[in-house]
């Protein structure tokens, strides 16, 4: 009897592409002012990494005529994982496309596209260009001093069934968000961070942010600063501050698109075999700011689209629960 085929073996999350509607306005943003590097440009796309990436991009950007998460990318052990993640998603039942170097992102060699059980665009690869080592080009750090991406946080209808899936795939989870009856949130790794992948409850499929690691909490400060230096306040919409799960420095800008990117610092090692989950109450206050801050609305119902394998955006499912209802201290009224 053949039995299920055998997961793809994911070594961290690795790029996203998003779809911008004007790449002048984007380049402002994501070059001129948070300073990643760019690795690659042409008249509709750029390719951009940070300080600390060894390969040719962490972030591309594509010009299209709606704002959408194209997909996010997946770094697998070797060139035969591409090959089972087709299997893999396949036997979901899910479409599979194998995308040839030079026919998809630039850079990035043999491919597989799918739309996961959750709804979401992913591609898995192995071969990708690699980039000069800019680590101790400390004259090139500007803005953020972006060194890598962190992770990516995806808006689904039902956390359950996305933790049921990356389990699948191999990941642990780090931290939940519980009470007594839901999982309100959930935070899962490969690479020995605490997340690759996190899921915030809400109508989905779709991207909730892209979260970018710096390696100092100035910058967390100095980004904010840059930005009101520049009367570009608008584009800061929560923080900084320190997360409780994950215990991150933190804040959260929007693009010109309203894409939503994390400035992310100083989290902690989930490497060994036996890591335990670490569960908040939902009903703590510090768990999503640990000085107790309030979540703006925005940042629980606003989120990026998300494509399907043909470029069109894939409906959205509403969601029974919503933890922004949940309301205790300074999320609201009591505590
Ligand atoms: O808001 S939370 O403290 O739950 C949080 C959100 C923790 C880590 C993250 O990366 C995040 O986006
Ligand atoms: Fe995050
Ligand atoms: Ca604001």
């Amino acid at each position: 009897m053949k039995g299920r085929p055998s997961a793809p073996d994911v070594v961290r999350s690795s790029y996203a592409e998003l779809i911008v509607t004007d790449l002048a306005k984007s380049r402002w943003f994501w070059v001129d002012v948070l300073g990643l590097h760019v690795q690659a440009e042409t008249s509709d796309v750029l390719c951009l990494r940070g300080t600390d990436e060894l390969t040719h991009h962490n972030l591309v950007l594509r010009r299209g005529p709606v704002a959408a998460l194209d997909h996010i990318a997946y770094r697998v052990r070797g060139a035969a994982d591409v090959d089972r993640a087709e299997e893999y998603f396949a036997a979901l039942g899910r479409p599979v496309r194998r995308v040839a170097k030079g026919d998809g992102t630039p850079g990035v060699g043999d491919a597989l596209h799918t739309v996961d059980p959750l709804g979401f665009p992913v591609e898995f690869y192995y071969d990708i260009e690699q980039a000069e080592r800019l680590i101790q080009r400390y004259d090139l750090h500007r803005g953020a001093a972006i060194a890598r991406l962190d992770h990516f946080n995806i808006v689904v209808p039902d956390i359950p069934a996305a933790y049921s899936h990356y389990t699948a795939l191999g990941f642990g989870c780090s931290e939940t968000i519980e009470d007594e009856h839901e999982m309100y949130a959930a935070w899962m790794y490969r690479k020995q961070t605490v997340h690759d992948v996190a899921f915030t409850g809400g109508a989905g499929p779709r991207l909730h942010h892209l979260g970018m690691a710096t390696h100092e909490s100035h910058q967390v400060l100095h980004i904010a600063d840059i930005l009101g230096a520049l009367h570009a306040e608008s584009h800061i919409e929560r923080g900084p501050g320190r997360h409780g799960v994950s215990n991150a420095f933190y804040v959260y800008l929007r693009d010109p698109d309203g894409h939503r990117v994390e400035i992310y610092t100083s989290d902690y090692y989930t490497g060994d075999p036996d890591h335990e989950t670490y569960r908040w109450s939902v009903h703590d206050d510090r768990r999503r700011d640990y000085w107790g801050n309030a979540v703006i609305e925005s940042w629980y119902k606003e989120a990026t689209p998300v494509l399907d394998l043909d470029g069109n955006v894939v409906p959205v499912s509403e969601s029974a629960i919503d933890e922004s209802a949940v309301r205790v201290g300074a999320d609201g009224l009591g505590g």
